[in-house]
């Protein structure tokens, strides 16, 4: 640092676009980026740019809260959201990049009948399909975390919650820069401050390329990772998408010593917490009740959050709130995700994962790159399609989603 960072070595380097690639990658969150590494490293297909309308990792990537679990109802959720925490197990390893996992355990908990039955449900399904899930009393759920209220007479009563072990957080940016740095090592192209302004299409209605900021680009294939901003991308290319845009926001509190030891979630209160390595207690809400493309977010939101933390760990009542922000959120009918082909020829979409995609990056990447590479459905991502919406073969993870939108 008494350098000044001039010694520091580039981490990828700042690349001109090329006048053709073979794969095109709209967005550089972590999905796209670790799209990108792995066409590299599985599928040997590097002339790939990942194109960014501003810095990488600067969308919901860099703004979320960094939860991680698998935890979901279905049958197609929990394969696609193990995966997932699956490739996160060596993730550090793979990209030698620390991207700080830590399986400090996340915690659902239920105030009411209704959250006891619809956690049991879950925690029954999960382990039909081999998800680590269980049970906790009130009290054992305050033995695990001690900040807890779980007083009868508390405003929303601790009846019980549901206890994925192997969840937990990770370091957010790091996913982004190691992702960037190990897919630009295998010739992999990043460019940023360069928004795609439109998708063009051939006579044959198959992708051409992109007409960006910084003029057409021509690519074979174009998969389009674009979260909140999707919709807008794939209409340029003529496919109209069954999503909604949302603000979701996030605070964090001063640092403070070690205090909170797992990750807590309460559907019914609207509020999730953590505590980061640097000591902020990590906080977020549900999303806004109205859709804008707007980075911010309301007010109202944060109150309600912070109020109702404040009743479930009233430890926290006299904390001080550093900052806070807002990510744009692609919200499906289902709540999944919509994962692969489209109609158009050579063009492919991750997208739809709303409040919840931070958690299946290396798995939703993984699987993407798989069916761009081959041009067909990964096993995992197969049921993840654009065509559900038609067909009514919906996979509704409303309730696991968690997060009040
Ligand atoms: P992004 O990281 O948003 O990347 C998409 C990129 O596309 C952006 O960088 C954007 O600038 C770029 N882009 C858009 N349009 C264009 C264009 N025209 N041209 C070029 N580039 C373009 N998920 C969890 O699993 N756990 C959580 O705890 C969690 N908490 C959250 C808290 C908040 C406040 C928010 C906002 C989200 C949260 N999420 C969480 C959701 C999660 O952040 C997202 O689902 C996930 O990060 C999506 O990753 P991505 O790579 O698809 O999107
Ligand atoms: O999907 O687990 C989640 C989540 C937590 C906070 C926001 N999303």
């Amino acid at each position: 640092a008494l350098s000044g960072h001039k010694q520091w070595p580039e981490q990828w380097p700042a690349s001109q676009p090329k006048k053709e690639y073979d794969v095109i990658i709209v967005g550089a969150g972590g999905h796209g980026l670790g799209a990108a590494y792995y066409l590299a490293k599985e599928h040997g297909i590097t002339n790939v740019a990942v194109i960014e309308k501003g810095w990488l990792g600067g969308g919901n990537t860099g703004r979320n809260t960094t939860i991680i679990r698998s935890n979901y109802l279905y049958d197609e959720s929990a394969r696609l959201f193990d995966h997932a925490l699956d490739l996160w197990d060596n993730l550090s390893t793979e990209l030698n990049y620390n991207v700080m996992y830590s399986k400090r355990g996340v915690m659902m908990l239920a105030h009411n009948v209704h959250d006891v039955q619809s956690f049991q449900r879950h925690i029954h399904a999960n382990r039909l399909n081999g998800v680590d899930n269980r049970w906790l009393s009130a009290k054992e759920a305050k033995a695990f975390c001690p900040p807890l209220n779980i007083s009868p007479d508390a405003r929303y009563p601790v009846m019980g919650a549901a206890l994925q072990q192997r969840a937990g957080t990770a370091r957010h940016d790091a996913v982004a820069w190691g992702y960037a740095r190990a897919a630009a090592k295998r010739g992999v192209d990043i460019i940023q401050n360069c928004p795609v302004i439109s998708i063009r299409r051939g006579a044959d209605g198959a992708v051409e390329g992109v007409e960006t900021a910084r003029g057409f680009i021509k690519a074979k294939k174009i998969a389009v990772s674009a979260a909140g901003h999707t919709s807008v991308v794939m209409d340029s290319a003529g496919v109209r998408m069954p999503l909604e845009s949302y603000p979701l926001q996030a605070l964090v509190s001063e640092p403070i010593k070690p205090v909170f030891p797992c990750v807590v979630m309460s559907n019914t209160v609207h509020a999730y917490i953590s505590q980061s390595d640097k000591g902020e207690l990590v906080i977020g809400s549900g999303t806004d009740q109205y859709t804008s493309y707007s980075q911010r977010g309301g007010l109202p939101l944060i109150e309600h959050t912070v109020a109702a933390i404040c009743e479930v760990f009233p430890i926290f009542n006299r904390m001080r709130m550093l900052r806070k922000w807002g990510g744009i959120v692609d919200v499906t009918p289902d709540r999944s995700a919509i994962l692969g082909k489209t109609p158009v020829k050579g063009l492919y979409v991750n997208c739809g994962w709303g409040t919840g995609g931070f958690k299946a990056t290396p798995g939703a990447a993984h699987t993407l790159a798989w069916t761009v590479a081959k041009d067909e459905p990964h096993p995992i991502n197969a049921p993840f399609t654009l065509e559900r919406f038609t067909t009514g073969r919906l996979i509704d993870e409303a309730a696991a989603a968690a997060v009040a939108h």
